[in-house]
C-alpha cells in the first residue's frame, strides 16, 4: 500500500488529478482508495472512500472559535490530527495498492504548519509515501511567476519532508509555444534560468538566482507535465511515483518479488 499526497496551491488541480489518476490506475487493474482531507469542499468529481467531512463540521468550528472560513479550515485540520487514525482504519480495511490523498487549497497546512506532517505520519504509518506538488501551468507564462511557485514547492517539501514529485498541471490549456517551452524546461532546467534572466529582475533577485540556480533547477528536474482533461502524462506520473516508492518496479512486479 503506497500513499500519494496531492498538494498544491488553491485551484492547482488537486481534486481533478485525484479523480483522473485514480481512474487511470483502475484501468491498469490496480486498486485505489481515495481520501479527501479538504473539510470545505462542496462538490467533487469522485466519491472518496474516506472523508474528513464525516468527522469535522467546519461550520461548528467557525462558530465555536469565532473564526472566519479560512481560519476555521485550518483549525479543523489541526483538530483532526487526533482523529486521523480513523481514516487510516477505513483505508486499511480496503487494502488498496494506492491511496490517493486529496488535500485542501490552504497550502499553509502542508507548507508551514506542523499539522501537515503530523497528518501524513498518522495516516501513512509505515507505508511508503510520496507527495505530488501541483503547479498550475498558467504560472509558467512568466518565468518570474514560475520562480515564485518553485519556491513554494520547496517550502512544502521542507515542511512535510516526504520525497516530492513536482507536477505541472492543465497542460491542455497551453498554447503550442508555451507547451514546448515548458517541456524544454523539464528536459533541460538550465533553459529556465536563461529565460528567467531575460526578464528584468531587480538586481538583488538576479544575484540570488545566479548564486543558487540549483534551487530552481532542482524543482524542474524530474518534474512531470499532465492534463486531467486529456489524461496526457498519466503514464509518466505513474512511472515517476514508482521510481520513488518502488525503485522503478511496476507495482505488480514488486508484489511478486516480495512474495517469492
Ligand atoms: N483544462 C483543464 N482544467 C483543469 C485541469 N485540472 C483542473 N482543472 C480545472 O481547474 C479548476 C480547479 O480544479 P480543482 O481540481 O478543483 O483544483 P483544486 O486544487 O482541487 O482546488 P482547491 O481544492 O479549491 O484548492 C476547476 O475548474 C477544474 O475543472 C486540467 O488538467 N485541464
Ligand atoms: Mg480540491
Amino acid at each position: 500500500m503506497y500513499f500519494v499526497y496531492v498538494l498544491g496551491p488553491a485551484g492547482s488541480g488537486k481534486t481533478s488529478l485525484t479523480s483522473t489518476f485514480s481512474e487511470w490506475l483502475k484501468m491498469q487493474k490496480l486498486s485505489v482508495a481515495t481520501v479527501n482531507l479538504d473539510p470545505a469542499v462542496e462538490w467533487m468529481p469522485y466519491t472518496p472512500d474516506a472523508d474528513i467531512r464525516d468527522y469535522i463540521p467546519t461550520y461548528d468550528v467557525m462558530k465555536k472559535f469565532n473564526l472566519g472560513p479560512k481560519g476555521a479550515l485550518i483549525a479543523s485540520v489541526d483538530l483532526f490530527v487526533d482523529h486521523i487514525y480513523k481514516l487510516r482504519v477505513e483505508v486499511e480495511k480496503q487494502q488498496p495498492n494506492y491511496v490517493l490523498v486529496d488535500t485542501p487549497g490552504q497550502l499553509e497546512i502542508f507548507a508551514f504548519r506542523p499539522a501537515g506532517r503530523l497528518l501524513i505520519e498518522q495516516l501513512s504509518g509505515d507505508s511508503r509515501s510520496v507527495a505530488l506538488f501541483l503547479i498550475d501551468s498558467y504560472f509558467a507564462t512568466k518565468p518570474s511567476t514560475m520562480a515564485s511557485v518553485i519556491m513554494l514547492a520547496l517550502a512544502a517539501a521542507f515542511s512535510h519532508r516526504l520525497p516530492q514529485i513536482n507536477v505541472l498541471t492543465k497542460i491542455d490549456m497551453l498554447t503550442p509555444e508555451l507547451h514546448g517551452r515548458i517541456l524544454q524546461w523539464l528536459e533541460d532546467p538550465e533553459t529556465f534560468i536563461s529565460d528567467l534572466s531575460e526578464e528584468k529582475l531587480p538586481r538583488h533577485y538576479e544575484e540570488l538566482v545566479y548564486s543558487t540556480p540549483e534551487v530552481f533547477t532542482s524543482v524542474l528536474q524530474d518534474a512531470v507535465a499532465v492534463s486531467s482533461v486529456t489524461w496526457e502524462g498519466m503514464d509518466r506520473l505513474y512511472a515517476a511515483i514508482q521510481r520513488v516508492v518502488a525503485g522503478g518496479e511496476d507495482y505488480l512486479t514488486e508484489e511478486y518479488s516480495e512474495v517469492y
